[in-house]
């Protein structure tokens, strides 16, 4: 692995203060490996209620979106400047719910990717094949291009946290065999290598996030390119999420 083993908690479009004010403080309550970054998404109208009620410090705010450039006259979009007046460190981009539901292409998630970093925020960068991609053989290749959209658009990957999510995997309970995240991790590695840096290659983290709870969690993490996980539903239970980021 690279560097710190990484957890991110994406709560999607889910949750009301009510859930969200017990889901922090199940958090609150529970014990936290030391050596592990630990990252939650609410969705962005809970940041605030969030950020005030995590009595865990350690525990830091992604957003799960953010606009391309600064803000101003753009309806309905949350910048980059706003995210982080709000306390969040990190922003969830490229992630296949806003790829294949919302229509958002790899240019428009470079054009974030690199606003974002030119204003210090972390990004957590998805990518991740279709099941059709999969089946027809595609899926280094496809990964590749939705990697080079990154690496086109940044100037720097020292705060990317590169995210492996099959799409056949997520929300499905179809989690990927260990084996199968880690061909793909070892290829998204040997790409950076080649294509960015030997130095980018064995310092960025590469997270799996697709149907990880906290019953499969270790044998994924025992993986040598799993540097972590982005995880959904299963983030949504307190305990569950402490149990994944303490299963490394
Ligand atoms: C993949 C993942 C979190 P889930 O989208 O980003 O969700 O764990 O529910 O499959």
């Amino acid at each position: 692995g690279s560097g710190k083993f990484f957890v991110g908690g994406n709560w999607k479009c889910n949750g009301s203060k009510e859930s969200i004010g017990k889901l922090v403080s199940e958090l609150n309550n529970a014990t936290l490996e030391a050596d592990v970054d630990v990252v939650v998404a609410p969705p962005f109208v809970y940041i605030d209620q969030v950020k005030n009620s995590l009595v865990n410090s350690r525990i830091q705010i992604a957003a799960q979106n953010c606009w391309t450039g600064k803000g101003g006259a753009f309806t309905g979009e949350i910048s980059v400047e706003q995210i982080k007046d709000i306390g969040a460190g990190w922003v969830v981009l490229g992630h296949s719910e806003r790829r294949h539901i919302i229509g958002e292409d790899d240019q428009f998630i470079g054009k974030k990717a690199a606003y974002a970093l030119s204003q210090d925020l972390g990004v957590i960068a998805c990518i991740g094949e279709l099941l059709e991609e999969r089946e027809a053989g595609r899926t280094f290749e496809v990964c590749f291009q939705q990697l080079k959209a990154y690496a086109d658009a940044v100037s720097s990957w020292d705060k990317i946290v590169i995210a492996y999510e099959p799409v056949w995997a997520i929300g499905t309970g179809k989690v990927a065999t260990p084996e199968q995240a880690q061909e793909v991790h070892d290829a998204v590695r040997d790409w950076l290598r080649k294509n960015v840096s030997t130095e980018v290659a064995s310092k960025t983290r590469i997270i799996y996030g697709g149907s990880v709870n906290g019953g499969n969690s270790s044998e994924l993490a025992k993986q040598e390119d799993i540097d972590g996980f982005l995880v959904g539903g299963a983030s949504l239970k307190g305990v569950e999420f402490a149990a994944i980021v303490n299963s490394v």
